[in-house]
């Protein structure tokens, strides 16, 4: 599936393609979807990052902070106009990300935010 339908059927779903914060979310994610990283064969998984906006700029979809990234070696390199980031394949024990065409179909994983129903105590 496309990464702009991807994030569409995350949508659908109330959520967002993923947004991932640190190594260990990054992992927690790799290992969930089965740790695809035939990048050769084209074989990757979108999360929601992008730079649609402005080259260079990236955010993620779920509006939470750019505040970690992985890129693997010479990447992201724009190739084309990529502005989409799919998981790309482990690097000296990172699982590195490159930024690809919307276009190419690959599966993808939805991160479901749980903090509005999570119930508070009073003074937060
Ligand atoms: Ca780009
Ligand atoms: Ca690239």
């Amino acid at each position: 599936m496309s990464w702009g339908d991807a994030e569409a059927t995350c949508r659908s779903l109330s959520s967002h393609l993923a947004s991932i914060h640190s190594a260990e979310e990054n992992e927690f994610i790799y290992v969930l979807m089965g740790k695809i990283h035939n990048h050769t064969t084209g074989e990757s998984y979108w999360i929601g990052g992008h730079d649609i906006f402005k080259e260079g700029d990236y955010m993620w979809t779920d509006g939470s902070k750019w505040d970690y990234a992985t890129f693997g070696y010479g990447q992201p390199d724009n190739l084309g106009g990529e502005n989409y980031i799919g998981s790309w394949y482990p690097d000296n024990d990172h699982i590195t990300w490159n930024d690809y065409p919307a276009s190419y179909s690959f599966p993808f994983v939805c991160k479901y935010q749980l903090r509005n129903r999570i119930c508070c105590d009073s003074g937060y």
